[in-house]
């Protein structure tokens, strides 16, 4: 025995005539090799042993095997790769039974499908979301899960991805039993069980699928038209559709079609997305107690305001939402129980909690000084720096010590409102997006004096509400917005130089974005931009190209959706449709400008667009605003509608390379050298052969 070796995460106890496997690998215990190792000696070692008649699985801590070790994916695989694991512990002659509590996900439940039987903890959930990482399961999956619950619910299970509670899990088949205890007491209970015949047990590989090529091909279809972009849900059909065959071929058939998807860029992008999520939360002051935060004050009924004490309320804090006078709050308490009663239609509240929660966890004031107890206020009022430091100031008079004051400014300066109160250390930015109860990203803006804990209450809220919080500091338009404003200017330019704004939006969903931008334009109101442009006209560079078709659009009071009409027509009936007056309108600023138009293929509209965006988020990068490449990621994926399978725009920017993104900003320079600039660090990157990656592992 090698002394110098890590303790196997796989522990073999005999207890009688059962074999107890025990897999210990916090915090999830995934599918490392040591634990498919581990597992497959200890399978191998019980049935070996002529006291053993039957072995029991469960795993140690929160959770049975939650899945491979997505960590491992891209490496060279090492033997025992899972399916020869579950393929062994499947032929064992002797039961063997697998006890599942917490989340047995992916690789986990596939171990357990490799079982003989399946037991469940009443709170133990079951799933195979590997189709969210851009790949399917890859172990078995899906040659047993059709077996044992036929095609149509095997298509759903594993091209959704969702997980199952072990109730539904028990009706639909996937499980043969539920028990209350501890998975060990569980486990030996069982084996008793198994012993004296009270539960039965059968091989999945005993098991046939019936055919049912209508369900396939309706799944084919669906994917076909719902996620055109994706590669891996048309593989996992594929494997699907071979369970009607033998075991055997169809696992080869598998296992060959999985690692087209653990090849494909795909993965690499939806698994960075799955760390980015996580990633964020491990910010310099992630050691700071975070203060506690129970009740809530919300100034601003708007659709903000309203949102964010919709968030709050959604999580259980008690929330006092404040407005100026009573028709503002009545108009703010009536979009709050509007966002509960689509919260209940959507099936994410009941009616009764709706009840509840408006009786007794929301309250209204007009009075600013009703919040001398609340533990932290967040203000939500209109974009203007004088009637913001109002309110702070008024805040610094009333709230208590100690509580935690937040604006969710979208763009002005923090430190310069923080420094109306005696208490600058309490100021922080909470940025939310709207609408801000359903929308993820939460940017947590750290001024100069912000203290340490005010920014771990910041991240503890983002958490309580569900949100991922993405550190930024202080700038116009902090990470995402400032991003934004900047790509924003290249699709102007595309549209003046001869593209068409529906052609540019098609460019960019082609890419995989949700939107393009002048269909988000018109869905956040042109208005805003307009507002925003005659903010910064007086600061605005004279290098710097301006285009006013939108201002054109604008005078006509056509502001968007909220107007029936802005870049596009919005019929109370059908989809939108491209607004003629705009391409008139356009032409008409292209012959002002003489400009005559050209040719812009998707390719190319794609190229400006996201080179712009990566451009402008390197020297975000280089302001700090940021602190990581993978925090930018994280606010593109869950506030900007990013295609999550490319995994965010600077995930997406290695794939390019820093050289060739370089070479294309020099190429756009020739046109407009004001706009189109080559950040240093991404000039030094090109030179060093350096990436975004690999900034993540230094900070
Ligand atoms: N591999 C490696 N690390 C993982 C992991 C995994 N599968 N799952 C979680 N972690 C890390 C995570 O990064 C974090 O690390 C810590 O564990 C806690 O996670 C062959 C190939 C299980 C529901 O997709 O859904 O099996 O940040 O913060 O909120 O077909 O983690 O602390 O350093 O999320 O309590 C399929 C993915 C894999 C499940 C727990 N399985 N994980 O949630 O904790 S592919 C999955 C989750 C596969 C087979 C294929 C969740 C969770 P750190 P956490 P949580």
């Amino acid at each position: 025995m090698d002394m110098t070796a890590d303790p196997s995460p796989v522990t073999l106890e005999i207890v009688g005539a059962t074999a107890l496997i025990i897999i210990d690998n916090p915090p999830v215990n995934a599918a490392s090799h040591a634990v498919r190792a581990g597992l497959a000696e200890a399978v191998a070692k019980a049935e070996a042993d002529d006291a053993v008649d039957v072995i029991a699985v469960y795993g140690a801590g929160r959770t049975f095997i939650a899945g491979a070790d997505i960590r491992e994916f891209g490496k060279p695989s090492k033997d025992p790769i899972l399916p020869q694991v579950i393929n062994g512990m499947e032929a064992c002659s002797k039961p063997v039974v697998t006890i599942l509590h917490g989340t047995a996900l992916g690789g986990g439940f596939e171990v357990a499908l490799g079982a003989h039987a399946r037991v469940a903890l009443p709170s133990a959930q079951v799933g195979l979301p590997e189709i969210t990482l851009g790949i399917f399961p890859g172990a078995g999956g899906t040659q047993r899960v059709p077996r044992l619950i036929g095609i149509p619910a095997a298509l759903e299970m594993i091209l959704s991805g969702r997980r199952i509670g072990a109730d539904e899990a028990l009706k639909m088949g996937l499980i043969d039993r539920i028990d209350e205890g501890e998975p060990r007491e569980v486990a030996l209970r069982v084996a008793e069980d198994i012993r004296a015949g009270r539960l039965a047990t059968r091989k999945c590989s005993d098991l046939a699928t019936t055919p049912d090529d209508a369900a396939l091909e309706a799944a084919t279809a669906d994917i076909k038209r719902k996620q055109p972009n994706l590669f891996s849900p048309l593989k996992a059909v594929e494997a699907i559709a071979a369970s009607t065959g033998p075991l055997e071929a169809g696992l080869k058939l598998e296992r060959a079609l999985f690692m087209q998807c653990i090849d494909s860029p795909q993965r690499a992008g939806l698994i960075h997305a799955f760390f980015a999520e996580r990633a964020v939360a491990k910010i310099p002051e992630k050691d700071a107690t975070p203060r506690e935060i129970a009740s809530v004050g919300v100034i601003g009924g708007g659709t903000m305001g309203s949102g964010i004490a919709t968030a709050a309320l959604l999580s259980g804090l008690s929330v006092t939402l404040a407005e100026r006078d009573a028709d503002a709050l009545s108009r703010g308490r009536g979009t709050i129980e509007k966002n509960l009663a689509q919260a209940v239609k959507r099936g994410k509240l009941t009616e009764e909690k709706r009840e509840a929660i408006l009786a007794d966890k929301l309250s209204t004031t007009t009075e600013l000084a009703d919040f001398g107890g609340v533990d932290l206020v967040i203000e939500a009022v209109f974009e203007d720096m004088e009637v913001k430091k109002d309110i702070f100031r008024q805040l610094d008079a009333i709230a208590k010590p100690g509580a935690v004051l937040a604006t969710n400014t979208s763009y002005l300066d923090i430190d310069e409102i923080a420094a109306v109160t005696a208490r600058p250390a309490d100021v922080i930015g909470l940025h939310f997006f709207s609408p801000a109860h359903i929308m993820r990203l939460l940017e947590v803006v750290v001024a100069d004096k912000t203290a340490p804990e005010v920014v771990a209450t910041g991240f503890a809220l983002a958490k309580r509400l569900r949100k991922v919080g993405v550190r930024a500091g202080v700038c116009d338009g902090f990470i995402g917005n400032r991003i934004l404003s900047h790509y924003k200017k290249v699709a102007d330019y595309l549209m003046m130089d001869g593209a068409s704004p529906e052609q540019i939006d098609r460019a960019v969903t082609g890419f995989g974005f949700a939107m393009g931008p002048f269909a988000v334009s018109d869905l956040a109101g042109l208005d805003i931009g307009w507002a925003a442009r005659k903010r910064q006209a007086a600061t605005r560079p004279p290098e710097e190209r301006y285009i006013p078709i939108a201002d054109r659009i604008c005078e006509n009071g056509w502001f968007g959706r909220k107007t029936g009409q802005g870049f596009y027509l919005y019929p109370d009936e059908g989809k939108p449709t491209p607004n003629p007056e705009v391409a008139k309108i356009i032409e008409a600023e292209r012959a002002k400008a003489g400009i005559t138009p050209r040719d812009f293929s998707d390719d190319e509209i794609v190229s400006r667009f996201m080179t712009a965006m990566i451009a402008e988020a390197v020297r975000v990068l280089e302001d700090g605003i940021a602190r990581r490449p993978i925090d930018i990621d994280a606010v593109y994926l869950f506030g900007y509608g990013f295609p999550r399978f490319r995994g965010g725009p600077m995930h997406y920017a290695d794939t390019l390379g820093a050289a060739e993104l370089v070479r294309r900003i020099e190429t756009y320079a020739k046109e407009d050298a004001h706009y189109w600039q080559v950040p240093q660090m991404l000039r030094d990157m090109a030179v060093s052969g350096g990436t975004f990656a690999a900034l993540n592992e230094e900070r």
